[in-house]
């Protein structure tokens, strides 16, 4: 069977498409957006709870104002901007303008504890932040005193317009913190032209148009809220509803009031398919999951009961997104469907390895040459660190992960950064950390841990332990205590026997 695929017009039909976004050289997200907003600029484009709606005019306009507080701040073309709130237009709108005037966007998840800043102000080098966390203000104010801290809420004031640098499709956009397959949280570098990929491929896919209204209740700081959501509603000249934190009923409200898509993670389905407004599901004309997988029987259970048929996608920060179920065609449950427009796709002759290539896929690691070069192979794919095979239909199946991660309500546990934490308790000779499957988190953060000689932690101490030090979405909901943990002839932890050892 052919091992490799590309995305196919018969799949996602590219067509001639009036609406097609310029992907040249000189392409950049602002020039982009700036396009559809220089037409109806009165169409109401973002709703938030406290501002209501703003126009496509007020987001050029705030934007550019906005653009220039950063540059009367002393911010340059490349300089690195830390931006963590929860989800408003004020966000965007200092989302948009440290984009316009050139900034490298650092988006970090609000729920951080100090170490976790520490680790991401140290690497990516941040000129600015902002942040609407107080205690996060005084966390960067004795961490790197130098760094210009204020809130998004930035264009109080108008102000003359910076004349600002031209961008092309290779200049740097975000920096997206991931671990990747290995090791310590490092910025994957995306360009202009890697977003804008990523947003049209969806666009296209999913037949994303100016009348269409995503009911957006993903964080900002991860590529599914912002680089799918955000970014695909500014490009197809859509709108969005801006929740600050998911909930079914203000999901299913936003869907009764003409909202025609959702976007969410597995996590977020499984409460929507627990409440009893969930056949209001219906009145949104497409509702996609990703992030994690979606179970076979979570998406029978939703067409049961809402008569919607889920479409499953499948991406990663360093790629956008990959590979999508069709809008038009069998939209296959425990599949993740075809490659997107733009990608290829292959899986490893020996491994299964997902392995990918296209305009979508970052530029490489920042300041990480290391990490870059054996991120691809020898060739220029990307691994993806997931195992695949093709289904029957050529429908591929994600079968599992060739990386140490687990993935907890669609947020992303790297068993490293937990276990040497856990190894730091006095109680504790050795951790392992793993995910025990569940309905509603998909996977639940799991330690193994040898105590020290006559003890016994128990898991309120550890969690209390890793305060301050990990995220509260990292801390183990399990606890198995074992006498040693089952290790190779190298020493490495051989997870998979751990949940085979009957001890769950
Ligand atoms: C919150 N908590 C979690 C958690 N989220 N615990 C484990 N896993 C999670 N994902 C904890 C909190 O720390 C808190 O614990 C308690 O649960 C309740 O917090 P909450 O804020 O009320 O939770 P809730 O709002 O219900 O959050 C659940 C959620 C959220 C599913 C809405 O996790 C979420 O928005 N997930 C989406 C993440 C996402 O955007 N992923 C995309 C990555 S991009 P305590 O102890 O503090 O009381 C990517 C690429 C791609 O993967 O393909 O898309
Ligand atoms: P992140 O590093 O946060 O971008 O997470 C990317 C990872 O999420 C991928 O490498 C996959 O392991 C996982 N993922 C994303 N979408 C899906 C999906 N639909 N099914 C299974 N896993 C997924």
């Amino acid at each position: 069977m052919n091992r490799a695929r590309r995305a196919d017009a018969a799949h996602f039909p590219v067509g001639v498409d009036p609406e097609s976004v310029d992907l040249t050289a000189e392409a950049s997200l602002p020039a982009a957006w700036a396009k559809r907003w220089a037409s109806q600029t009165s169409k109401p484009t973002l709703w938030d709870a406290e501002t209501g709606w703003v126009t496509r005019g007020d987001l050029a306009r705030r934007s550019r104002v906005a653009a220039g507080r950063l540059y009367g701040a002393g911010l340059r073309k490349g300089d690195r901007i830390i931006i963590s709130a929860g989800a408003s237009v004020d966000l965007v709108v200092a989302h948009v303008a440290a984009l316009r005037l050139g900034l490298i966007v650092v988006p970090v998840n609000g729920a951080y504890q100090r170490a976790e800043l520490a680790h991401i102000v140290a690497d990516a080098d941040p000129r600015a932040a902002l942040v609407d966390q107080p205690e996060w203000a005084r966390w960067l104010a004795e961490l790197a005193p130098e760094v210009t801290v204020a809130s998004p809420r930035l264009d109080i004031d108008d102000n003359d317009a910076p004349s600002l640098d031209q961008l092309s499709s290779g200049d740097p956009a975000l920096l997206g913190y991931t671990s990747g397959t290995t090791g310590a949280p490092k910025g994957a570098v995306l360009t202009h032209g890697n977003l804008l990929a990523g947003a049209e491929s969806v666009r296209i896919a999913w037949r994303w148009n100016p009348d269409d209204c995503l009911v957006l209740a993903l964080p900002l700081f991860h590529m599914h809220g912002l680089g799918v959501g955000l970014h695909g509603t500014l490009l197809s000249g859509a709108s969005a509803v801006l929740l600050d934190g998911f909930s079914p009923d203000a999901v299913l409200d936003a869907a009764t009031r003409g909202a025609t898509l959702f976007f969410g993670v597995p996590t977020m389905y499984t409460r929507l398919a627990q409440s009893d407004r969930v056949a209001e599901l219906s009145r949104l004309r497409l509702c996609v999951a990703g992030s994690a997988p979606l179970s076979a029987d979570l998406h029978r259970r939703l067409e049961e009961a809402a008569g919607v048929r889920v479409l499953e996608r499948y991406g990663m920060t360093e790629t956008l997104m990959l590979v999508s179920n069709p809008h038009d065609g069998e939209r296959r449950a425990g599949t993740v469907g075809y490659p997107l427009p733009g990608v290829e796709l292959r899986l490893d002759s020996e491994s299964d390895e997902v392995l990918v290539r296209g305009p979508n896929v970052f530029a490489g690691y920042w300041r990480r040459p290391e990490a870059t070069a054996e991120a691809f192979d020898e060739r220029g794919w990307f691994r993806t660190g997931d195992l695949g095979e093709f289904d029957e239909r050529g429908h591929l199946r994600l079968r599992g992960r060739a990386k140490e991660l687990v993935i907890s309500g669609g947020m992303n546990v790297y068993p490293r950064e937990v276990e040497d934490a856990l190894r730091s308790h006095p109680d504790v000779e050795d951790a392992a950390v793993t995910g025990t499957p569940d309905e509603e988190w998909g996977e639940l953060v799991t330690a193994w841990v040898v105590p020290s000689a006559g003890q016994s932690p128990q898991l309120d101490d550890l969690r209390s332990h890793l305060d301050g030090v990990c995220a509260h979405f990292k801390h183990p909901r399990l606890l198995r205590l074992v006498d040693e943990l089952p290790r190779n002839a190298l020493g490495k932890v051989q997870k998979h026997l751990l949940h085979q050892s009957g001890l769950e």
